[in-house]
């Protein structure tokens, strides 16, 4: 198996289509023959990552476990995708502390909040609008969007990209570094 490993860490807001990316480059890398995983924090939340909340040093602990299993993956020779919300910057550095220079591949979805708003999959920005869910991310707790990042996955108006161009653009990045 002649693979290097890495981490494409996919942060932005909840329903910015981080979970869809993920997938969608999990099995375009599998169909070009790549060992990929996807560390999604909705699913983490349920098991490893459980007991935490979502106050700001819950959210430091919930990266910075998952960055450190996810660096575990790299060094296993896998391409490891996060999904998380990641919402600090410097936790989402200490995550890239912890690999060799250009096995971090920071991914930003640069996708305005009233889109991520109204898209809403799951309600929970209605939730939060009406009190129902406190410190929600966007609503009444705050985001931190990459100065430098690797990838910027831009919303344009009347424009958007499918999941599937979005991972080709990840793809090409990853086949050109
Ligand atoms: C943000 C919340 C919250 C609050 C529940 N703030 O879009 P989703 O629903 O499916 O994914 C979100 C998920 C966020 O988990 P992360 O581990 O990615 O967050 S972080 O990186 O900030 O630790 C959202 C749901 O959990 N969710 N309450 N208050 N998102």
């Amino acid at each position: 198996l002649q693979q290097k490993g890495c981490v494409i860490w996919i942060t932005g807001l909840s329903g910015s289509g981080k979970s869809t990316l993920g997938c969608a480059l999990s099995q375009a890398l599998h169909s070009r023959g790549k060992l990929a995983y996807i560390l999604d924090g909705d699913n983490i939340r349920h098991g490893l990552n459980r007991d935490l909340s979502f106050k700001a040093e819950d959210r430091e602990e919930n990266i910075r476990r998952v960055g450190e299993v996810a660096k575990l993956f790299a060094d296993a020779g896998l391409i490891c995708i996060a999904c998380l919300i990641s919402p600090y910057r410097k936790d989402r550095d200490s995550c890239r502390a912890l690999l060799a220079d250009g096995n971090f591949i920071e991914v930003f979805m640069d996708m305005p909040l009233d889109v991520c708003e109204a898209r809403d999959p799951k309600g929970l920005y209605k939730l939060a609008r009406a009190g129902k869910i406190k410190a929600f991310t966007g609503i009444d707790d705050p985001y931190e969007p990459p100065l430098h990042c690797e990838i910027v996955l831009k919303h344009e108006e009347g424009n958007c990209a499918s999941p599937y161009e979005m991972a080709e653009t990840v793809i090409t990045y990853l086949e050109e570094n």
